[in-house]
């Protein structure tokens, strides 16, 4: 009884934890000038929980995470908030609209180097929505998957452990 309850929880989380997804920002052409970031982003589904990783020769560009308005304009915060390693990797932590730039020269005003993505609410909404509704209208929050993720790590231990003690 308790083992098939595990199993059907099991059912739930594998296929959520396994859709969480990584993008290269521009794929093989990486963080560029002169490179249609809207377009790279049109059709892609971003959740929480995916990440963003901006590649680019380090020294050349760097990224920026702004407000719509600073993106509007180009407008580059503090250099002491650049990500600058080359290899930058952005976890999307939270629903809604992201704003990136780059803030080397006019990198952003002259070459288009800037990226607005769209964040969907929970990597948990793929897989269960077919049995509760569209995606986009679960009410997940990054706190409550943070309390999934726990649940999750919960019944991992439980299930090997049960495992352990009845396969040995
Ligand atoms: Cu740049």
């Amino acid at each position: 009884m308790a083992l098939s309850s595990f199993f059907i929880i099991f059912a739930i989380v594998c296929p959520a934890i396994v859709s969480a997804k990584e993008f290269i920002v521009g794929d093989d052409i990486g963080w560029t000038t002169n490179f249609d970031y809207q377009a790279w982003a049109q059709g892609k589904e971003f959740r929480v929980g995916d990440k963003l990783v901006f590649q680019y020769p380090a020294g050349s560009h760097n990224v920026f995470k702004v407000n719509g308005t600073d993106f509007q304009n180009c407008i580059v915060p503090p250099l002491s908030e650049a990500l600058t390693s080359g290899n930058d990797t952005i976890v999307l932590a939270t629903p809604g609209r992201k704003w990136y730039i780059c803030g080397v020269g006019e990198h952003c005003a002259v070459g288009g180097q800037k990226l607005v993505i769209t964040v969907q609410s929970g990597w948990m909404a793929p897989s269960i929505a077919p049995s509760f509704g569209p995606s986009h209208t679960m009410p997940y929050t990054s706190s409550a998957n943070g309390i999934i993720v726990n649940l999750f790590h919960i019944v991992m231990v439980a299930f090997v452990a049960i495992v352990w003690i009845f396969g040995a």
